[in-house]
């Protein structure tokens, strides 16, 4: 498994794509591999299962992204937070629910492209070089690679080649789970008056009125909106926004209690310190790729404090 690797594999990727003090590869309490993006500002690390975001955490502040207790890293199994990437489908596959929800990269291995660091940045890029192996799932040709570029600010891109002779349709997402202090005193900015689908309501049409507030669980598409999403965790101090770009609709979820038990790796009364903000392509947000055209769906991702 690429992600399961051992002490000779991980001197090999540092002594390939280590880059001192900003770009190290290490084993991650989770299991599998991470890289360990180092800036003066910040540090990130990146686990290589599903080229999930596992942490950001700008110098003396708490983390910025959830992770739950019961989370694990393992070959066929998504992580339950940080930024899990959601391709080349959101949600359920449109006409086959048989298929993975949120399709299949998030659940395997994927590998080092490049790395890069300077005085104030640190990056890496990898690759996922197994779409041969998902052609039931996947019968395109394409290159997918996901880039994570840290200064003070996370940016993540997930970028979509058409390498075929045929044009096809994708939805997606970078499914981030942010980390709060309460669910009762956070409250979601920037949607307001936007209409929305409501998974709670069979996906009815509804239209946001102010800001979101988390009274039980909450599932939504937020449709036609390209700007700027901030959390306001009070218990914190802080506003954490959301920018974006290559993505029309923004998805808000908190699973509350029911939901949280179904889910079966998030312990009791944790959904209480998360919310997720989530850059995507859902909903009517389709991205149809023409043979040659690249898409790239990005999520920025900073922290400023609550004025
Ligand atoms: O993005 C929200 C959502 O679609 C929820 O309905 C819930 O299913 C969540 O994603 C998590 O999905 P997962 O497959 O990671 O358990």
């Amino acid at each position: 498994m690429v992600t399961d690797l051992d002490a000779s594999d991980l001197e090999r990727l540092n002594t390939e794509f280590g880059r001192a003090g900003a770009v190290r590869f290490i084993q991650s309490e989770l299991g599998g591999a991470v890289v360990e993006l180092v800036t003066p500002q910040a540090v990130a690390t990146v686990a290589l299962h599903g080229a999930h975001v596992l942490s950001f955490e700008p110098r003396g502040a708490k983390p910025v992204l959830w992770m739950s207790p019961a989370a694990v890293i393992a070959e066929g199994k998504g992580i339950r937070g940080g930024i899990p990437v959601c391709w080349p489908w959101f949600a359920a596959h449109p006409t086959d629910v048989s298929k993975p929800d949120h399709g299949f990269v998030r659940k395997a291995g994927w590998r080092v492209a490049q790395t890069s660091a300077d005085a104030s940045r640190a990056g890496v890029e990898l690759i996922f070089t197994d779409l041969d192996a998902f052609t039931h799932l996947w019968p395109y040709k394409c290159e997918l690679t996901v880039r994570v570029t840290l200064t003070d600010v996370l940016q993540v891109d997930v970028t979509t080649v058409n390498l075929g002779d045929t044009a096809f349709t994708l939805t997606g997402a970078l499914h981030t789970y942010f980390a709060i202090s309460e669910i009762s005193e956070t409250s979601v900015h920037g949607l307001e008056q936007v209409t929305y689908l409501d998974k709670l309501q069979d996906f009815a049409r509804e239209t946001q009125d102010g800001a979101i507030a988390f009274p039980g669980e909450v599932d939504r598409i937020y449709e036609d909106t390209t700007g700027d999403v901030t959390i306001r965790d009070a218990g914190n101090g802080r506003i954490i926004r959301v920018a974006k770009q290559g993505s029309r609709s923004t998805v808000v979820w908190n699973p509350w209690v029911e939901k949280s038990a179904r889910l079966g790796d998030m312990p009791p009364g944790t959904y209480r310190g998360m919310v997720c903000v989530e850059t995507t392509n859902a909903g009517g947000d389709v991205v149809t790729l023409e043979p040659r055209a690249v898409h790239r769906l990005s999520a920025i991702i900073s922290v400023e404090p609550l004025t």
